[in-house]
């Protein structure tokens, strides 16, 4: 069973992904990227699905065109944990400079 962070760990988890917001209402993060095309766009949707599904940590995302939205908890959690916080390392190192 994972933890959801809290506190200064929550905090300074949150502090080292860049462009993700707190969802309002829930304990969730959330970001939009904006890729060149829809190829780029499902093209990274498909590279982190695979990794996302290995890890058994699956995001709650849309896709329109080359946009993504991106919402990330931990269900087991009730919150935002540290699988979270991989994930969007993840997603934003993939994403280059559509993470921005
Ligand atoms: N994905 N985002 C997210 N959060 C979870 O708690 C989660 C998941 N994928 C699979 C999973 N949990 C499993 O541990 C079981 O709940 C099926």
């Amino acid at each position: 069973m994972i933890a959801k962070l809290t506190g200064t760990a929550r905090n300074k988890a949150l502090s080292e992904i860049k462009g993700w917001s707190k969802v309002r209402g829930r304990d969730a993060i959330e970001k939009t990227y904006r890729f060149k095309d829809f190829n780029e766009a499902f093209g990274w949707m498909t590279r982190v699905a695979l990794a996302a599904d290995k890890a058994d940590h699956h995001p709650e995302w849309a896709n329109v065109y080359n946009r993504v939205e991106v919402v990330l908890t931990t269900h087991d959690a009730g919150g935002v944990s540290e699988r979270d916080i991989a994930l969007a390392k993840l997603m934003d190192k993939w994403a280059g400079k559509a993470g921005k």
